[in-house]
């Protein structure tokens, strides 16, 4: 698609959202229909497909050749990143969307042969939508985001789950204690589409996952990219945008130094595992 095509799309996605973001504001003054997945802590509600359809089904109207990826299961099945892909998450943040009635987002990340072109994250309940066409900038509601500056790690704020400080299957539990300890804070929100978006804002430096799927992180990587930042594997190495992956999105610098300490700790016999 040439950059006309990418502004009329850039139209019609941002309005799909607001009106997604319409329909869930609604939906929090009513009842919601929740149930759980895989464990007791993986919710779905009601509006998390109804709001998948709704978007899956304008995709598949306006842009018929285009394959997506979506968490409630209503896009496509695609096995490769030929042509253009969607990664779309209704509700990111459905924990917090139930129990907070706040701090959750609609992300929309598009790819083209592979590499980010487009992302929307929107942070429904701050009325606050994170955009970007690659090359043009990153925006959150039409302000300029500003390039990431190097960050020392005594400066940083680290968001993370204490899921990965605490024992789990996914890595040991004391690979990042010592980059903690001489770290500024540490955050978690809970909605990793919006802490991708907050570290693009330079609002933390860093956000740290074991576990992510495509359409949480699909739109978060661009916008962090069009701001200089960089995004990997906890162990440094490129993300596959097909599968489930760690995720270490970090300001330039810290990211180099939060990679070498990890390294150097899956050097001494602490353990890593991908999803
Ligand atoms: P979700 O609300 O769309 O499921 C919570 O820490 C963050 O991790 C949320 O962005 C949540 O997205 C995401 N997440 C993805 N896979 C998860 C899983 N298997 N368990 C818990 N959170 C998951
Ligand atoms: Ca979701």
């Amino acid at each position: 698609m040439n950059r006309t095509d990418w502004i009329s799309l850039e139209k019609k996605v941002t309005e799909w959202i607001r009106d997604a973001g319409n329909k869930l504001r609604r939906s929090l003054s009513g009842s919601l229909d929740v149930h759980t997945k895989s464990a007791h802590n993986d919710l779905v509600t009601n509006m998390d497909k109804e709001i998948e359809q709704f978007l899956v089904r304008r995709i598949h109207k306006y842009y018929p050749g285009h394959q997506i990826i979506s968490e409630e299961g209503f896009g496509d099945k695609p096995t490769d990143t030929e042509g253009i892909l969607w990664l779309v998450d209704p509700i990111d943040g459905t924990i917090n969307f139930v129990k907070q009635k706040c701090f959750f987002a609609i992300s929309i990340g598009i790819y083209e042969n592979g590499k980010g072109k487009a992302a929307y994250i929107y942070d429904v309940m701050n009325d606050g939508l994170f955009h970007c066409i690659s090359g043009s900038g990153a925006y959150l509601n039409n302000k300029r985001l500003s390039p990431l500056k190097p960050v020392k790690v005594e400066d940083a704020l680290i968001d993370l789950s204490s899921t990965w400080i605490k024992p789990n299957k996914r890595i040991d539990q004391d690979v990042l204690t010592d980059i903690l300890l001489k770290c500024s804070g540490t955050r978690a929100y809970g909605a990793a589409s919006i802490e991708l978006a907050y570290v693009a804002a330079g609002l933390i430096n860093a956000y740290f996952t074991m576990r992510l799927s495509p359409w949480d992180y699909g739109a978060g990587l661009i916008l962090i990219h069009e701001v200089g930042g960089q995004t990997t594997r906890a162990d440094g190495l490129p993300i596959d945008i097909l599968s489930k992956s760690s995720i270490l999105a970090a300001a330039p610098g810290l990211h180099q130094d939060m990679v070498r300490h990890i390294r150097s700790q899956v050097a001494s016999g602490k353990f890593l595992r991908e999803p």
